[in-house]
């Protein structure tokens, strides 16, 4: 698996390749995308690095992003407490029970990491995570985390805006939709390991949006959480945060982004297609066949897991940033 390419191929690369055309290339790839660099760039299955010269831990990257932010929180909410949103998670690939992941995913080890952008661009890439975060602009984003299961959360992420990352690849014109993946690595994720421990889900899972979707300023691609690097139960070491939708279209431990020319299949909807649609947009109005979405319970510091019942808001109160995407749509068809 590509996981362990970064460490084989760094050191054999700088020895092998003319110490002129290392530099040249390393100063290709710093510009990220530049035409007629991209001709340069490893395809699939090495790892493209554009080092900054910034050496700087994970942490401290993410720290240093705590005090900016593009888009300020849109909404008065009282944060939920890190100890609940770190401990009551859905990442079945670690079990399906609230506390699962956290107990199941203590040697799942996110290090290194490189993923994949490929599919309709003009030139795939592997990305190694760490230079990435280096030379991304991160920022802290406060989002509201809306489950399709009727509970909900209000999350300090940090990370980069998805769109800054897909800009990078020059996407064909032909690109309408984005498909991503999870890791799949049976040996650390015991749900992929057993159809009893991962509730059935035919893995990996995979998530996908339409392209002005995920070109939205509001979807996020999350490194971190209240100020650290995100715990291998929220999605460690990259995951996608979309908080006008139902939290299972917000994929975990992503290693492959595809853009594609067709809706690309997701897996809850794969598992249940008349509970779960493809947009998964949080509606009050729509409710789930086994449930209603009209309200939810708001996660806080009330209680185990806090008993606020709260009104369920269209768009998860995110509208006015994302409502046109789908003006002209029949929402209880495309629910
Ligand atoms: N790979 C993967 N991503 C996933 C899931 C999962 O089971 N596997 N669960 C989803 C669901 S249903 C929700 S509500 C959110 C939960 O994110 P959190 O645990 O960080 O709160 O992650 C989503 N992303
Ligand atoms: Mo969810």
């Amino acid at each position: 698996m590509w996981l362990k390419f970064k460490r084989d191929w760094e050191e054999p690369e700088s020895a092998v390749t003319p110490e002129a055309l290392f530099k040249q290339r390393r100063n290709i790839i710093k510009g990220f995308g530049v035409a007629g660099a991209a001709s340069l760039l490893p395809a699939t299955g090495q790892a493209a690095s554009w080092f900054g010269g910034d050496d700087e831990e994970p942490a401290a990257i993410v720290r240093r992003a705590l005090n900016k932010t593009d888009i300020p929180p849109l909404h008065n909410d009282a944060l939920t407490p890190e100890a609940k949103a770190i401990s009551h998670n859905n990442f079945y690939e670690f079990g399906t029970a609230k506390d699962d992941p956290v107990k199941n995913s203590r040697q799942f080890n996110p290090n290194p990491w490189s993923f994949t952008i490929d599919g309709l661009v003009e030139k795939p890439l592997t990305l190694d995570l760490d230079d990435v975060m280096a030379k991304m602009a991160l920022e802290q984003r406060i989002y509201r985390l809306r489950c399709v299961e009727a509970w909900s959360m209000v999350i300090p992420w940090v990370g980069f805006s998805l769109s800054d990352l897909l800009k990078q690849v020059k996407p064909l014109s032909s690109a309408r939709y984005v498909a991503f993946e999870t890791l799949y690595d049976p040996e650390q994720m015991p749900g992929q390991k057993s159809r009893f421990v991962g509730g059935g889900i035919n893995y990996p899972y995979v998530e996908g949006l339409r392209l002005d979707e995920a070109m939205n300023p509001l979807s996020f691609m999350a490194v971190g959480m209240y100020g650290k690097t995100l715990p291998a139960q929220n999605g460690a070491p990259l995951r996608l945060v979309l908080p006008w939708k139902y939290g299972f279209k917000s994929i975990k431990s992503i290693v492959r982004i595809r853009f594609t020319d067709v809706e690309p299949p997701t897996t809850w909807n794969i598992l249940s297609p008349h509970e779960y649609g493809f947009y998964a947009n949080v509606n009050p109005k729509v409710d789930h066949p086994r449930w209603s979405q009209a309200s939810e319970r708001r996660i806080d510091d009330a209680g185990l897991l806090g008993r606020k019942r709260i009104d369920t808001e269209m768009f998860n109160g995110y509208g006015e940033q994302v409502a046109h995407l789908y003006k002209n749509m029949d929402l209880t068809r495309y629910f």
